[in-house]
């Protein structure tokens, strides 16, 4: 079977653009309302999980018990606070090596798709300049089961017209590159997930790895 690359899926969050301290900020000032302890080591195991998942992890602080309806209200809540933090992303905020990546790859012919468990994607890509760059968008707006399910990753490869097998998917999480296997893709870890023995290929960012070498 021809197993060549013919498409790259990229996580958002971490791998184009880095929005982990907007999420800190906006989960910390829901947690501080609510008297629930919560720090930047927390927020490290919020990376990749869905909103109401990663507000279950910040839970697990909290003293009380709290119904659906109020759960529902605290993720909301963060949510308003960390939409006006993204409001001010522009195409700066761009990671490393990231535009080159993605001309190269438009260049080659290759298909670009995005794979992302945030139901902000599509305001984040307007932001920084990149809602009519992508080939696909899969988000958590599309998707049932967040990282490591590999649903998000599955449903991209699909709009693409892909085989699972000619995809890479390009991640900053744990939760993503187990997606990825779990989908039967080939995974670049960056990142965080840059030490990931169970990537195929890792790099610090975009910019430290010669993208065309995994193409070959
Ligand atoms: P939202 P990714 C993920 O994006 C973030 O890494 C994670 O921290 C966040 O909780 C999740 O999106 C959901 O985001 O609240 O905007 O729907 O890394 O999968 O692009
Ligand atoms: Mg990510």
């Amino acid at each position: 079977m021809n197993n060549k690359i013919t498409g790259v899926i990229f996580d958002l969050d971490g791998v184009i653009v880095s929005t982990d301290n907007c999420h800190y900020l906006g989960w910390k000032q829901m947690a501080d309302e609510e008297s629930i302890y919560f720090d930047r080591q927390i927020n490290e195991r919020l990376r990749g999980v869905s909103r109401m998942e990663s507000l279950e992890i910040i839970l697990e602080k909290a003293e009380k018990s709290y119904s659906q309806q109020e759960k529902d209200a605290m993720a909301q809540r963060k949510n308003a606070y960390y939409v006006k933090l993204i409001g001010s992303l522009t195409a700066d905020d761009i990671l490393p090596g990231a535009m080159n990546v993605l001309n190269l790859l438009k260049a080659n012919e290759i298909k670009i798709a995005i794979g992302s468990s945030s139901k902000n994607t599509p305001i984040i890509l307007k932001q920084i300049g990149l809602d009519h760059t992508f080939d696909a968008i899969a988000d958590g707006n599309h998707i049932t089961n967040s990282k490591p399910d590999p649903e998000v990753f599955l449903l991209a490869a699909k709009l693409l017209g892909l085989a699972p097998a000619n995809c890479l998917v390009v991640e900053d999480a744990d939760a993503g590159v187990q997606a990825a296997i779990a989908g039967n893709m080939r995974v670049l870890g960056v990142g965080s997930a840059a030490q990931n023995e169970k990537a195929d290929f890792t790099a610090a960012d975009l910019s430290k790895i010669d993208f065309a070498t995994i193409l070959e």
